[in-house]
């Protein structure tokens, strides 16, 4: 998976999406994408999108289906990934202590050891949407010291927060390897 450039280094990165099922990932990679997405279904298997980042960085990125049974194979998707993008909703408290455990269940893969991450607090725009600083008290990010980490409020629906989202991945990859130019 993946390519190098002239110079030896990766010259398209390898981001992973993952997240609960509605947490919005379909919505969020087309919107990243710029299509106007009315109506989505629950994604079976995975779809994939080659992306721009700001600086002409290539991502690709992996929207892999959230729904139980098929959570098993994220796993099969880990393997070279440069970040992870894991997606909640904001608006689903009810699920917060399963989507933050699946997370914890992802970063404790052998194949994401050191591997950086981008926490995308989706839904944000909603009037019942759970704040940032709630979110990352329960999230318990600062326990991960050996790693890089971000977390960002955002809408798909109204796009509120991605170009900063876009801006922390390309953080990210420039802590993790060589894929984005300075
Ligand atoms: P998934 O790919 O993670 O399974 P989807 O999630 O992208 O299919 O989105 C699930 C539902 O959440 C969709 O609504 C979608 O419109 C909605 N959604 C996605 N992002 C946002 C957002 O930022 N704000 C709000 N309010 N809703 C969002 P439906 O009604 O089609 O199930």
């Amino acid at each position: 998976m993946g390519s190098v450039n002239s110079r030896g280094h990766k010259a398209e990165a390898q981001v992973v999406m993952i997240g609960l099922d509605s947490a919005g990932k379909t919505t969020l990679l087309y919107k990243l994408k710029g299509y106007q997405l009315v109506e989505t279904l629950p994604t079976v298997g995975f779809n994939v999108e080659p992306l721009e980042a700001p600086g002409h960085v290539s991502l690709t990125m992996w929207d892999v289906g959230g729904q139980t049974q098929l959570r098993a194979n994220w796993k099969d998707y880990l393997e070279g990934t440069d970040v992870l993008v894991y997606v909640l909703d904001s608006t689903d408290e009810v699920r917060l202590p399963e989507a933050v455990a699946e997370l914890m269940e992802v970063l404790n893969d052998p194949h994401m050891a050191s591997v950086p991450f981008l926490v995308l607090a989706n839904k944000q725009e909603a009037p019942d949407a759970l704040p940032l600083l709630g979110i990352r008290d329960r999230l318990g990010l600062e326990r991960f010291q050996d790693r890089s980490w971000e977390l960002q409020a955002c809408s798909a629906l109204t796009g509120a927060g991605l170009p900063e989202a876009l801006q922390s991945l390309r953080r990210l990859l420039k802590s993790r390897c060589h894929c984005v130019s300075t």
